[in-house]
């Protein structure tokens, strides 16, 4: 069996398959309908670099292990099998397209900004694609190099617009598809293990205009402002809110659904192409996100909080032969599963670390499974990048997710604590953590926690 594993980058469950009542996603949608599609799927980390540098090794954060840090995963894991490596240890070709560990610079040849993406241990052969618009993901504002853009604009730190050129091929993600699919059409003597790492809609939220098409900007709808009074500072991203009026917010948010639908056309075009040529029966496909991210929810238009929105991510997976057609499963699983779960399902030996997750396969049998799984553990730092200091886990189970920040001084204080209840707070503006009632709960989470910690 060989493995297609596509990674996006900053998606949220704005896809049609997910429910979103404005995202048009016809082709991750056709995906979620040949496959199995998990409505509790949670990052271990907010941002890239750590979230992927989880699910990459199998690890969770711990004070001795992996670090919670944007750093190179082989300088804080030196003796690390990561995902890829494992399945090329044991006679796999494996591929990467694309931005999968994390990306600083564009390809090989500029390989000093590239440390994330030079694991010669994990890949035969890697690609990283650059934009026409080279260096515009990085380095606002635009335009950049001639090109324009309708409506650009800068807040915060994210840049948007509706970009001039309309070839795919002139962006980096079109450029990834196209080279993954010069993967697929290699002559394959032994099975392949081929990421797929695209950038949409991690900021800049930029696309052709054909991608706006579905997305006039009257029918953009902001959430509401919602309740933040008894929420601490320190769950926010940004405070206060810093992303201006609301017709600035509605143009971010047009363009961010607008690049959902160009990654979503990018999927498309890669799934055409493995239809194509005869592989779809022998590969195992996995659709996911690094994690999830707030679109002006709780006022945030970020990553970086423990809210769902940012901590949940969309999970798709198909296993020829084994999950059903349109089946989904409520199961709360991690991306930390996903390791032990491709690596059981390739029959594949174990890697020198101990994994942390667990094996999904059970579901993918029977979705109806229930998992004896703990509670999905989401962690995030404030402060600077260097010295953080503060550390904000985050348990979440079937109804509950509670939240506790931790000072990195020793000993460590609690500087606050938050309880949502998903069942009638679905949007998390409801803290409970100091309601007399909910102390039981409270206590035996901040307990499940202590290991964590
Ligand atoms: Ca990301």
């Amino acid at each position: 069996m060989n493995v297609l594993l596509i990674v996006s980058d900053d998606l949220n469950d704005e896809l049609g398959c997910y429910g979103s009542e404005r995202a048009v996603t016809p082709h991750l949608d056709r995906l979620a309908r040949m496959s199995l599609r998990f409505d509790r799927a949670y990052a271990q980390y907010p941002v890239c670099v750590q979230s992927r540098n989880s699910f990459l090794s199998g690890l969770r954060f711990s004070r001795d292990g992996l670090q919670p840090k944007w750093e190179n995963l082989r300088q804080m894991v030196p003796h690390v099998t990561t995902l890829p490596q494992l399945f090329r240890e044991q006679g796999y070709y494996t591929a990467s397209v694309g931005k999968v560990f994390h990306v600083d610079g564009w390809d090989a040849r500029w390989p000093d900004d590239g440390w994330e993406y030079c694991d010669e241990l994990s890949w035969d052969f890697r690609i990283n694609c650059p934009p026409a618009n080279q260096g515009a993901a990085r380095k606002p504002p635009f335009p950049r190099e001639g090109k324009t853009l309708k409506w650009p604009g800068h807040s915060g730190a994210i840049d948007y617009g509706m970009i001039s050129y309309e070839d795919d091929l002139y962006h980096d993600d079109g450029q990834a598809t196209q080279e993954a699919i010069r993967q697929l059409d290699r002559h394959h003597t032994q099975p392949f293990f081929l990421a797929v790492g695209y950038r949409r809609p991690h900021a800049p939220f930029v696309a052709p205009e054909k991608y706006f098409a579905p997305y006039p900007l009257n029918s953009i709808q902001l959430p509401p402002p919602g309740d933040r009074s008894d929420v601490p500072e320190i769950a926010f991203a940004t405070t206060p809110p810093n992303y201006g009026e609301p017709e600035q917010m509605k143009l971010m948010k047009m363009c961010y659904l607008a690049s959902v639908s160009f990654l979503d056309s990018q999927v498309g075009r890669l799934l055409r192409a493995l239809e194509e040529r005869g592989l779809l029966e022998n590969t195992i496909i996995v659709f996911m996100s690094d994690h999830g991210f707030s679109l002006g929810e709780h006022g945030d238009w970020h990553k970086f909080t423990l809210f769902e929105k940012s901590a949940r991510v969309p999970l798709i997976i198909r296993v020829p032969g084994v999950t059903r057609a349109n089946s989904k499963s409520s199961q709360l699983v991690e991306l930390v599963d996903l390791y032990p779960t491709l690596m059981d399902l390739c029959g594949l030996a174990g890697p020198n670390q101990t994994l942390h997750g667990q094996s999904l396969v059970p579901i993918l049998h029977a979705p109806g499974t229930e998992l004896d799984h703990d509670p999905a553990l989401t962690i995030v730092v404030r402060g600077p990048k260097t010295a953080p200091t503060a550390v904000g886990y985050s348990l979440r189970t079937p109804r509950y997710r509670y939240n506790e920040w931790w000072s990195t001084d020793l000993p460590a204080q609690l500087l606050a604590s938050e309880l949502y209840d998903h069942q009638t707070d679905p949007e998390e503006e409801f803290n409970l953590a100091a309601n007399k009632d909910m102390q039981p709960v409270r206590k035996a989470l901040s307990q499940e926690m202590t290991q964590y910690r």
